[in-house]
């Protein structure tokens, strides 16, 4: 078996490099090796020193998730790095790329840190539902100070090389390829000083200015219900009362508590099933054609998002409207949107200045299309428009280029089969708004060839999105779900339960906002189009539910005009009860001849998820999604679904799948919305099986 840590001498200083791919992920077998190099190091006469450094292009990318779950096994990664911390002779860190959850922590126990400026250092653990388990929580306030700490680990996110410089948490940055010689002259500095200090053993931390129970509140506001962070808030107290050897047993106990959690398992599905979406049988393998230039066919609110989105990632970008004057104003758009990626510090202002000036460029002329790579059209929702632009493209798209559609309902394989290239078409569904929204649904049409699937994957993960594949659907994977368990929200709301409460239930479930406050924010025009568009569809079960059209028809469109179903006053963005709206809908019940009656919480949640997840299954039998677990991702990402319950599906399998059957067999009494259930899922319940079980038979045949 290949060693994972090596040990070379390199004068009188021991390199020890982690060379697990494809992340240098710390699993037993690291663990125990890298436990073994400490010792050697310890009883090599020949070295005063070591440095650690990582192979590839990661340090090391924490713990090996996929042990999560699964029996601890020695040697613990806390015992190894007290170990390590406690070595006489100095052991320096050279961070050659990310050093994340037990990676920093691995680096936190050496004696001294160089890295990268452009690094990723972060502790990500409570992203996953757990906390740093490994120390984190106790030598990072005793480096670079409680409050600091305390910011990287509740919120997960990961500081660059040059800021953690800043910190404290690195003495020194450097660039390749002189990092492994800096940390080496490092290395030998402290041996020279006499015997290294270990940063575990330093003074207890001070309390963080404010006290930590306005920490605490912080993280409840920002992230209700979920409990790792606020677990690691405690874990980081223990260390402002408590030495080393306490303090650690303290973050392990609660590490070990935390790894028992629902949420942790729903987080950890969350994390693997992102990165499954992009395994796709027909393409593996496949080295997609490269691209650096991408075409936008329309500069409204979606296509000047893709064009800021693929301009961010640093693709060039031609974007074409029908006139100057509608050019121009989608160049204020995208230079609009760039100055918000400045202003949240994800940009500089040169940067954005050089990419206005050198990377994107407008025009009114399709032929300024003929060099791009992939072409996007984001023009209105009308299928005789869409080919109209699609017969353009195919005029002037060079071969080989890729033409895409953002539409988010219309059949791809028509649009495909307007043009001489439907091999070539692909769907990419954009989330508005488009530079922000991590979700990208991939809708391969049935010509669509595993060439242009592939890239247009690997332009997602260009841009920074979650790409997932779906089939040509009215709606595809998630708008088609949503079209029905709002449907079930409508008859919810006509048998008596008021919008308020089914925004409250949805809420309480960890969704960001319920159905109404989204409705609002998106536009109640939006939902009066999509109804009147659906009516010729709409199943002879279906009941009409058109009061919503009752606040179109008055002008109340939603945060836009200032009242939807809340009211909108310029200093509050919650917005208010509308009180308008609930006699309104009383009208709307008594002319439909209802007797209106309660719904509790608990039922307005059940009949909200059992609608969402009976739709799901649907859409996996149509084989619109390929597995679960990508319907987890596409409404973890792109519909505010609570990541800590890992999506619909992960959630159906928390509730069990025959107490789901049951409750839309239930709700079939008196809602005909239920009357017609996924036949998977009768399938499932038969089997006695759950939707992971499908997500693993996915996984096989996409391994290849
Ligand atoms: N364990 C196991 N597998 C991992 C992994 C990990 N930590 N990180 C990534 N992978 C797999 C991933 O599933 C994918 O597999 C492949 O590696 C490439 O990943 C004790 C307890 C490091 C920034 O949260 O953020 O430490 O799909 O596509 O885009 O306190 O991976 O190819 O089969 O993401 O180059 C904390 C998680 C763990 C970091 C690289 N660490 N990883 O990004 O590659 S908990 C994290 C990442 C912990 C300690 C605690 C990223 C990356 P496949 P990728 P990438």
């Amino acid at each position: 078996m290949s060693a994972l840590v090596t040990y070379q001498l390199r004068g009188s200083i021991a390199v020890v490099t982690i060379d697990n791919p494809p992340v240098n992920a710390i699993s037993q077998k690291v663990r125990a090796e890298l436990d073994a190099a400490v010792t050697r190091l310890s009883e090599d006469t020949n070295a005063v020193a070591a440095v650690i450094t990582g192979a590839g292009k990661v340090f090391i990318g924490g713990a090996d998730i996929s042990e999560f779950g699964k029996p601890p096994q020695a040697p613990f990664l806390t015992e190894v790095l007290t170990r390590l911390e406690d070595c006489p002779k100095p052991i320096v860190a050279a961070i050659n790329g990310a050093a994340l959850g037990g990676g920093l922590e691995v680096a936190l126990a050496t004696h001294g840190r160089v890295a990268v400026s452009s690094v990723s250092l972060g502790l990500p653990e409570v992203t996953l539902g757990v906390l740093p388990g490994a120390g984190g929580t106790q030598r990072l306030p005793r480096l670079i100070g409680t409050d600091a700490a305390l910011d990287i680990i509740t919120t997960g996110k990961p500081v660059k090389g040059d800021t953690a410089l800043a910190l404290g948490l690195m003495d020194e940055v450097s660039e390749q390829p002189d990092l492994l010689d800096a940390a080496l002259r490092l290395a030998e500095k402290i041996a020279q000083a006499g015997a290294p200090q270990a940063t575990g053993l330093r003074a207890l931390p001070a309390q963080p200015a404010n006290g930590f129970d306005s920490i605490r509140s912080k993280v409840k506001a920002s992230a209700p219900g979920q409990v790792s962070a606020l677990k690691a808030i405690d874990a980081v107290e223990a260390a402002t009362k408590l030495g080393r050897t306490e303090g650690l047993a303290e973050e392990r106990r609660l590490f070990l508590e935390l790894m028992e959690t629902p949420q942790r398992a729903a987080l950890i599905h969350a994390f693997f099933s992102e990165r499954k979406a992009a395994h796709q049988p027909d393409v593996a393998g496949l080295m997609p054609e490269p691209f650096t230039e991408i075409g936008v066919v329309g500069g409204g609110t979606m296509g000047a998002g893709i064009a800021t989105a693929a301009l961010s990632a640093g693709l060039t970008v031609t974007l074409i409207e029908r006139d100057q004057a509608a050019a121009d104003k989608a160049f204020e758009t995208i230079s609009g949107n760039l100055a918000g990626a400045v202003k949240r510090g994800k940009l500089s202002e040169e940067a954005r200045q050089s990419i206005l000036a050198e990377k994107l460029t407008t025009s009114t002329s399709y032929d300024a299309l003929s060099t791009s790579d992939i072409l996007i059209e984001a023009v209105f929702e009308s299928m005789d428009v869409k080919k109209q632009v699609f017969a353009q493209l195919d005029a002037v798209a060079k071969p080989g280029a890729t033409l895409a559609t953002n539409t988010s309902y219309l059949d791809i394989n028509e649009i495909a089969a307007s043009t001489t290239r439907p091999q070539g078409v692909i769907g990419l569904h954009f989330f508005s708004p488009a530079h922000v929204m991590r979700l990208l649904e991939v809708v391969v049409a049935e010509k669509t060839s595993p060439a242009h699937t592939a890239r247009a994957f690997a332009l997602a993960k260009r841009l920074g999105k979650i790409g997932v594949r779906a089939g040509v659907c009215d709606g595809f994977i998630g708008n088609r779900i949503l079209s029905h368990y709002k449907t079930a929200t409508d008859h919810m709301v006509m048998d008596g339960a008021s919008p308020y409460d089914i925004d409250a239930a949805v809420t309480a479930l960890g969704f960001a906002m319920g159905p109404f406050q989204v409705s609002d924010l998106a536009g109640i025009d939006i939902g009066h189009a999509a109804r009147q568009r659906r009516k010729p569809f709409r199943h002879a079960l279906e009941r009409s539910a058109d009061y919503a059209d009752r606040l179109f028809e008055n002008g109340w469109l939603g945060r836009k005009t200032g009242r939807g179903f809340y009211i909108y006053d310029t200093n509050s963005q919650k917005g208010r009860i509308n009180p308008d709206v609930l006699p309104l809908i009383e009208a709307e019940r008594k002319a439909a001849g209802i007797k209106p009656r309660h719904f509790s919480m608990e039922e307005i949640q059940r009949r909200y998820m059992a609608a969402m997840i009976n739709e799901a299954a649907r859409v996996l039998t149509d084989g619109i999604a390929q597995r679960p677990s990508d319907i987890d991702v596409v409404f973890l990402s792109g519909y505010g679904f609570p990541r800590w319950r890992g999506g619909p599906m992960h959630f159906a399998d928390s509730q069990g799948l025959a107490k789901v059957l049951d409750d839309i067999r239930s709700f079939a009494s008196d809602d005909a919305h239920f009357w017609s259930v996924a036949p998977l899922l009768e399938e499932l319940v038969a089997n006695g099986q759950t939707f992971n079980d499908l997500n693993k038979a996915s996984t096989k045949d996409t391994n290849s």
